[in-house]
């Protein structure tokens, strides 16, 4: 079914939003105000749950706190589900719910989106390239909600309803994995790499979740394609859009790429180049990728040259993501908390050519650690590792480098203290998730950040 009639058919039906955090409370409130009967529910009941349940039933929705209520799911007509709750959760294998058609809040919202949309996709950098077009896009002059995974629902900013002329999304495997008819305007797609094995079965899984964000694509539309990356150059080849891509150093046949240190426009309708690379304020050669990707995007979006480059110089990255929290004694502090998966933390590693004392660990999601092997027996004096992970951690890395256990983060940031020396990079890259020992990976950061610059006072 087409947006247009999954949309006409929400008045009068009865919704069953699954989970109330920032996707399920959205949802919620957007169905309703669309004239759905909505009866949500999550597993959890705490104070802040208590309070959007408080608020939600003000606006006319029916809310259970601590469990899903079989007999009500068993009235809905579909369901609504938070990228947060794995498809093998309990609540989708109940007989009441079986059949019953399931969508992501995203797909919900884009229903009741007025403007295009641009997406944003890829296992590391979705975060650094959405927040950095939508800066370019509001630089060009355009009215720009900025939303997804990034953190604000995309259905909280439908609700808004101010004037837009894009919506600029970041969206996960999580969200694209419950979609029927979302269709940006605008799609990218930065790199696949293994993350999220806690979550899928396989890897192929969770590519086939990333790659559905072409799958409404059509004539008219763009897909904007990491050309170094073999995994995501097939993405959309049966789809009538027109493909675009990013490459930092080949020659690309349209999109943009490297030429004599410059970033290029190649084959656009403004083809030319934009700035010198070196003028880029974001650090390391996988920024410059985030760059190529928003260029391309920004282009498609009808943004000239001269205010791509603008934008571009001007960007300061984002916290938690090769974030410089202090410099002390020839010593730079260096957070990026945000590398939950091996990927990124190779990535960060490769963006020092400083020695290193790296931190390591957390929540261990199943991927190696073998791809830092290299890079740590170059440059790292030691891994401080911490949380669950540690052992493993311990075991594959012991032959490349010297790995410290040290458990957790406040001993890791005193064992950093002791060993670095003037001229090294102390980095937190964790390749973990934060759970083992933090409520998320913001909370790392900022723990980080205290520990080190408390150390100076
Ligand atoms: N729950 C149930 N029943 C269950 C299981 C869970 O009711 O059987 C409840 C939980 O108690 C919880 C809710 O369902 O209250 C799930 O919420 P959620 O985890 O989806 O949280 P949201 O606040 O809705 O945040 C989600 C994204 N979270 C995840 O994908 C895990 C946010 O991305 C996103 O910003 C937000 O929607 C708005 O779009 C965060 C994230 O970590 C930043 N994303 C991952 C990543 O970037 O690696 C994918
Ligand atoms: P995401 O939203 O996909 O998690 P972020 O922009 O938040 O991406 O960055 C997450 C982590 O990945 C950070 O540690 C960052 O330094 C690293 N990173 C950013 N861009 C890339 C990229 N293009 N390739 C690999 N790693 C990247």
């Amino acid at each position: 079914m087409s947006a247009g009639e999954l949309r006409g058919a929400v008045p009068g039906r009865r919704v069953g939003v699954i989970g109330l955090a920032r996707s399920g409370r959205a949802a919620a409130r957007l169905l309703r105000a669309e004239g759905a009967s909505v009866y949500a529910s999550d597993t959890r009941d705490t104070p802040d749950l208590r309070a959007t349940a408080e608020a939600l039933r003000e606006g006319g929705v029916d809310v259970d706190l601590g469990h899903h209520d079989p007999g009500r799911l068993a009235e809905c007509d579909w369901l609504v589900t938070s990228p947060g709750i794995p498809p093998g959760a309990p609540v989708f294998a109940l007989p009441e719910v079986d059949g019953k058609p399931v969508y992501s809040e995203v797909e919900v919202a884009f229903w009741f989106a007025g403007a295009p949309v641009v997406a944003v996709t890829g296992t590391n950098g979705k975060t650094t390239t959405t927040a950095l077009l939508g800066e370019i896009a509001r630089a060009a002059g355009f009215a720009v909600e900025v939303a997804g995974n990034i953190g604000r629902a995309f259905g909280e900013a439908v609700l808004d309803g101010g004037p837009v002329d894009w919506y600029v999304l970041e969206v996960s495997s999580f969200q694209l994995g419950r979609i029927e008819a979302f269709h940006p305007r605008v799609a990218v797609v930065l790199n696949l790499a293994p993350d999220h094995l806690d979550w899928y079965p396989r890897f192929e899984a969770y590519v086939a979740d990333k790659a559905r964000i072409a799958e409404n694509l059509g004539r008219g539309d763009d897909l904007v394609l990491n050309a170094e990356d073999a995994a995501v150059a097939g993405f959309g080849a049966d789809r009538p859009a027109s493909r675009h891509w990013f490459h930092r150093s080949a020659p690309v046949e349209r999109g943009a790429t490297v030429e004599a240190g410059r970033i290029v426009l190649v084959g656009e309708s403004d083809a030319g180049p934009v700035m010198a690379v070196d003028e880029l304020a974001i650090p390391g050669a996988h920024n410059l990728q985030n760059a190529l990707a928003a260029t391309v995007a920004a282009a498609r979006m009808g943004v000239d040259r001269e205010t791509i480059a603008g934008a571009l110089a001007a960007f300061p990255g984002v916290p938690h993501r090769l974030e410089t929290v202090h410099e002390e004694a020839g010593v730079t502090w260096v957070n990026d908390s945000k590398a939950t998966n091996v990927g990124s933390a190779e990535v960060a590693l490769e963006a020092f050519d400083r020695p290193l004392v790296v931190i390591l660990g957390g929540r261990h999601k199943g991927s190696p650690y073998a791809p830092l092997a290299s890079e740590l027996a170059e440059r790292a004096r030691a891994v401080l590792a911490i949380g669950e992970a540690a052992p493993v951690i311990a075991a594959e890395l012991a032959e490349s480098v010297e790995v410290e256990e040290v458990g957790t983060l406040e001993r890791a940031v005193s064992r950093a203290r002791a060993l670095a020396r003037p001229g090294d990079v102390v980095l937190l890259s964790p390749a973990c998730s934060s759970y083992d020992q933090f409520t998320s990976y913001e909370e790392r950061g900022e723990r980080f950040r205290d520990l080190v610059t408390g150390g100076s006072r």
